[in-house]
């Protein structure tokens, strides 16, 4: 539903005006939540037999857009789906990624308190623990001293432990308050152009403030505001470094009158380069 709310929003429009000609490429199967048992694979990791084909049509479609020279955009739907945007667009290049999120993402199925892949993916793509040597989710080309994440606020204990024993770079909103936006993006995108190709940009919309970003399925008070969001994704376009990108977790049976989708697609117009004049 998230794509479909996204879509709705008026993101091709929203592209055009920051002078991308986009072309949809439609939905990619995505079995049905209802007719799935969440628990019939390995423990503690929800649908993850259906997560690794998705990520692995997912990982296909990124890559061939990128051979096509063109800029993937992902649109979600469960934040699970990095894991094929990750793995595609590392296929053949050394890639560095921002993780904008309130969330690390850095749980494995030992770690989780909810057995939501959603709150694996970054460990996934790096082969963190239970991910070692699990190709379909590991991403080549991305190492973690150039994955930067921006704007933490809620992370499990074993999960920080995790964290800290990588060398990915996290600033937390913490560090914003000190910092300021611009600072912070800037490092960030400093730790993740250092010696790749590109970036790829991972935008949770649960980074925002739930006042701002409502339709979410797991908000933490917080959160940047409208302002330091576009301020950020400005800063993306501007380095020219972006090689790919993804919106995701926005639920449209949990929004307000589609305001976290519009504000998704107002967001991707700033990072693909939309100006005031
Ligand atoms: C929590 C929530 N850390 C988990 N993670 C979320 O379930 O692993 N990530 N919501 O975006
Ligand atoms: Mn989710
Ligand atoms: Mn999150
Ligand atoms: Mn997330």
């Amino acid at each position: 539903m998230g794509p479909s709310a996204i879509r709705y929003a008026g993101l091709a429009g929203q592209l055009e005006s920051a002078g991308v000609s986009p072309t949809d490429a439609g939905d990619l199967a995505v079995p049905h939540h209802a007719t799935r048992d969440a628990d019939a694979g390995p423990a503690n990791a929800k649908h993850v037999q259906e997560v690794e084909e998705v990520t692995t049509s997912l990982a296909d479609a990124v890559s061939t857009a990128l051979a096509e020279e063109t800029t993937p955009l992902a649109l979600g739907g469960d934040h699970s789906i990095a894991i094929g945007s990750l793995v595609g667009s590392a296929r053949d290049a050394d890639i560095g990624v921002i993780w904008f999120d309130a969330h690390g993402d850095f749980n494995t199925p030992s770690t989780s308190p909810s057995g939501n892949v959603h709150g694996m993916p970054l460990a996934a793509a790096l082969g963190i623990g239970d991910f070692e040597g699990a190709e379909w989710a590991n991403a080549a080309g991305l190492e973690a001293e150039n994955v930067a994440i921006v704007g933490l606020r809620s992370v499990d204990g074993p999960e920080a432990e995790a964290i800290r024993d990588t060398d990915v770079t996290v600033y937390t909103m913490s560090d914003i308050d000190e910092r300021g936006i611009t600072d912070v993006t800037n490092d960030a995108l400093d730790v993740a152009t250092d010696g790749t190709d590109g970036v790829h940009i991972s935008l949770d919309l649960d980074w925002l403030d739930p006042r701002e970003a409502p339709g979410v399925g797991t908000p933490v008070r917080g959160g940047v505001t409208y302002r330091e969001a576009h301020a950020a994704m400005e800063l993306v376009a501007r380095s020219e470094a972006m090689r790919s990108f993804e919106l995701v977790e926005v639920n449209p049976i949990l929004d307000e009158h589609n305001e976290t989708a519009t504000l998704a697609t107002e967001l991707a117009a700033s990072a693909f380069g939309k100006r005031i004049l």
